[in-house]
C-alpha cells in the first residue's frame, strides 16, 4: 500500500475526489460544483447573455403555455413533479397558467437541499397562494422510488435545464430508465434538451468573459479547499472549454498553469501535476432529435411530441412509456 493512501473514506465526496485526483487522465464530477456559492453561481450563469439555455427554454413555456398545461392535465387532476426545481422561474410560468384556470393538481418541487426548496415553497406561497405545494427532499432516484407508489391520479415528471446533459449518455440512459420505471400508463415526461448549434454559440455559452463561469468550476477546488483541508491555489488553475460537433460533447477542464504539488490533508494525499495537465470537470451534451428518440428507447420510452423556441437552440420533449 502506498503511504499516502488513505481506504476508508467518511463521505462519497472523499471518496470520488480520492478517486478522481488519483486517476489519470485527471476528473472530478461536476456534482460538487453545488453548494451554497456554487449554487448562486449557477444563478448567475443563467443570467449571462451568453448563456442562451434558461431564456429559451423560458420563451418555449411561455409561447406554449396553454398547449403544454392542456396535455398535463388529466381528467382526475394531476401531480406535477419537478425534479431539481432551483428558483422555479420557469416553472412558474406553468402554474401560474394552470391556478388562474383552476385546474385540480398539486404541485410536487424535488430537491436535494432543504434551503432550495423552503425558499422556493416560501415565494410560491407569495405569488400563488392558492397553489398547493408538496416539497419532496432527497435524490432523484431515492424520490421517484417512493412517488412510484404515487398512482390515484395522472402524473406528470417535469426535468428542465437540460440537467440530463452533464450526464455521459449511458448514465442518462440509466437516469430515464429510473423515471420509466416511477411511471404508470398515463403518466408523461416532460423533459429540456439544449439542441446541437453552431458551435461557436456552445463554446461562448460555456466561456464567458466575465469569468462567472470559471469561478463556478473552480467551486469543485474551494470545496476540497475549505472541506478536505486541501491547499489548491486557484490561480494557478484556468478553465478550458471544448466542443466536438461531431458527439454533440461539451467539456469543461481546469488546467494547471504550471508543474506544482497539492495536499489535501482529509485524504491524506499529495497529488502532483505536470505543467498543462487537467482535470476534467464536466459535461454538457448537446443533442438531436435522433439521439433523444434513441435514448428515449433505450429507456423504454417514446417522444410523443416536442416544443422549440424560434431559432431551435433548445428543445422540451414529452415522453410516455412505449
Ligand atoms: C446544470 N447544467 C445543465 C449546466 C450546463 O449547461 O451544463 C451547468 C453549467 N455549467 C457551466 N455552465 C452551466
Amino acid at each position: 500500500m502506498k503511504n499516502n493512501t488513505k481506504t476508508r473514506f467518511t463521505s462519497a465526496f472523499e471518496e470520488d475526489i480520492y478517486s478522481g485526483l488519483t486517476s489519470y487522465p485527471k476528473h472530478l464530477s461536476s456534482k460538487y460544483f453545488y453548494d451554497k456559492k456554487g449554487d448562486k453561481l449557477f444563478q448567475d450563469i443563467m443570467n449571462l447573455p451568453e448563456y442562451y439555455l434558461t431564456n429559451c427554454e423560458y420563451n418555449i413555456l411561455a409561447t406554449n403555455t396553454q398547449e403544454i398545461a392542456d396535455a398535463f392535465t388529466g381528467s382526475n387532476g394531476f401531480d406535477l413533479i419537478e425534479l431539481g426545481a432551483g428558483d422555479g422561474k420557469k416553472t412558474k410560468l406553468l402554474l401560474r397558467y394552470l391556478t388562474d384556470k383552476k385546474i385540480d393538481f398539486d404541485y410536487l418541487p424535488v430537491d436535494i437541499s432543504q434551503n432550495a426548496l423552503d425558499e422556493l415553497e416560501e415565494s410560491l406561497k407569495k405569488e400563488l397562494p392558492s397553489l398547493s405545494v408538496k416539497p419532496q427532499q432527497g435524490t432523484y432516484f431515492k424520490t421517484l422510488g417512493r412517488l412510484s407508489d404515487y398512482n390515484s391520479r395522472k402524473k406528470v415528471i417535469l426535468v428542465l435545464g437540460s440537467n440530463i446533459g452533464n450526464l455521459l449518455h449511458k448514465d442518462a440512459i440509466d437516469f430515464l430508465k429510473q423515471i420509466q420505471e416511477a411511471m404508470s400508463p398515463d403518466d408523461m415526461l416532460f423533459m429540456g434538451f439544449d439542441q446541437k448549434k453552431n458551435p461557436q454559440t456552445i463554446l461562448d455559452a460555456y466561456n464567458d468573459p466575465t469569468g462567472v463561469t470559471e469561478a463556478f468550476n473552480k467551486n469543485v477546488l474551494e470545496r476540497i479547499n475549505s472541506e478536505l483541508d486541501g491547499n489548491f491555489d486557484l490561480e494557478s488553475f484556468f478553465h478550458w472549454e471544448t466542443y466536438n460537433p461531431e458527439t454533440g460533447t461539451a467539456k469543461s477542464f481546469l488546467i494547471s498553469k504550471e508543474k506544482q504539488k497539492v495536499t489535501i490533508n482529509n485524504l491524506a494525499l499529495k497529488v502532483n501535476f505536470e505543467a498543462w495537465e487537467s482535470i476534467h470537470t464536466e459535461i454538457s451534451q448537446k443533442y438531436d432529435d435522433m439521439i433523444v428518440e434513441w435514448l428515449a428507447s433505450q429507456a423504454e420510452l417514446k417522444v410523443t411530441d416536442s416544443f422549440a423556441d424560434e431559432k431551435d437552440f433548445y428543445k422540451n420533449y414529452i415522453f410516455r412509456k412505449k
